[in-house]
């Protein structure tokens, strides 16, 4: 087997450069975003290497692409290119191998062979099914943890004035912060904006009262928080003693996967039930961190887009996550046609 490089500007180019070269039967092993050579990669010019193999060996027999699930459908011999190549569209927008063989395996022949953006977007929707929470319904107590500075207000803003705005329906808020001095305070200013019941918690027994308190659905800020600090434990522990408790842990979009392992580690005394991905719009792409996400089985609750109140807020559905998986940059419109 032999085994070739190709880059081009685009990876329609550099497949078509494959196909030329080794016959319609290559193979696309590998597709990566690399620096371009020579003064264009000096002014950070990116271009599209793709790793190609032909695909007959020596006594002309066929070979299967490289990495190919177990439980993924043998593709017909004819749909092999086509096939390759929308693997390595996927692979290209940032995609694992094994998400992208899924959604290929997926596809018909048809759609491998002019898979539009919509059609990708509907193809990679529906493996994503587990993943999205969609629009599910408010418990009645909602809870936000994470690291300081990844979203966290903005994001409990953003839900209160989206419901307050598209159903008239109002949200409790509740600070709970008994760290830092003044945190609560951007939050109380949210909620006279917004003009919804706000209440601080400065202690683990002011929260409790909170909690039990009030007949709307509750969303509590825990700004200063952190997974080494003894009030997170007391957080648990309260939580665990009052029913129809969500927990939502944010997770900055350009979080490697690695750095987001260790963050779902540090938090998994807490038990998060959900994931918001905040800060899309800082992002070159929320593969890895979806997958580190995917690997601990917990889905996505919400997708944050700026820093817009209260625009720039998504519910994950399957079409949303799709959408922002493959950078296209119409989520509002994959989440209205969903
Ligand atoms: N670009 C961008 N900025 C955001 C987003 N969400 C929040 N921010 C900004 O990130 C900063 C920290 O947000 P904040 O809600 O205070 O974080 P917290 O400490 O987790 O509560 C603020 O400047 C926000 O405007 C987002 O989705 N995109
Ligand atoms: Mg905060």
């Amino acid at each position: 087997m032999t085994v070739k490089t190709y880059r081009h500007t685009t990876v329609r180019d550099a497949l078509r450069a494959v196909r030329e070269d080794m016959g319609p039967d290559a193979l696309v092993l590998a597709t990566q975003m690399v620096a371009a050579r020579g003064w264009r990669g000096w002014i950070g010019r990116r271009e599209v290497q793709v790793t190609a193999a032909s695909a007959a060996d020596p006594n002309g027999r066929s070979t299967v692409p490289v990495g190919r699930p177990a439980d993924t459908p043998m593709p017909r011999r004819a749909d092999l290119p086509a096939r390759a190549g929308l693997v390595a569209r996927l692979l290209a927008s940032g995609l694992d191998r094994a998400m992208a063989e899924r959604v290929a395996a997926s596809a018909t022949s048809a759609q491998c062979r002019g898979a539009s953006l919509p059609v990708l977007r509907r193809l990679l929707a529906s493996q994503l099914d587990a993943l999205a929470a969609g629009n599910e319904p408010y418990a009645k107590v909602e809870v936000f943890i994470g690291p300081p500075g990844v979203g966290k207000t903005t994001t409990i803003a953003k839900i209160a004035a989206q419901e307050r705005a598209s159903r008239g329906r109002t949200l409790g808020l509740v600070g709970a912060d008994a760290f830092r001095a003044g945190a609560v305070e951007q939050l109380r200013t949210y909620a006279s904006i917004i003009g919804a019941p706000f209440r601080v918690a400065r202690t683990i027994e002011e929260l409790d009262k909170a909690l039990a308190a009030g007949r709307h659905s509750l969303l509590v800020d825990t700004a200063g928080r952190s997974p080494r600090d003894g009030g997170l434990r007391d957080l648990r522990r309260l939580l665990g003693s009052h029913r129809g408790v969500r927990t939502h842990l944010v997770l900055a979009a350009d979080t490697s996967g690695g750095t987001a392992r260790r963050i779902l580690d540090a938090y998994q005394d807490v038990r998060p039930d959900r994931i918001v991905i905040s800060k899309l719009d800082e992002a070159e792409t929320i593969a890895p961190l979806l997958t580190a996400i995917a690997d601990r089985g917990i889905p996505v609750s919400y997708l944050a887009t700026g820093q817009r109140v209260p625009e720039d807020l998504d519910r994950a559905t399957p079409a949303v996550l799709a959408g922002a998986l493959l950078r296209d940059d119409e989520w509002g419109s994959a989440a209205a046609a969903s």
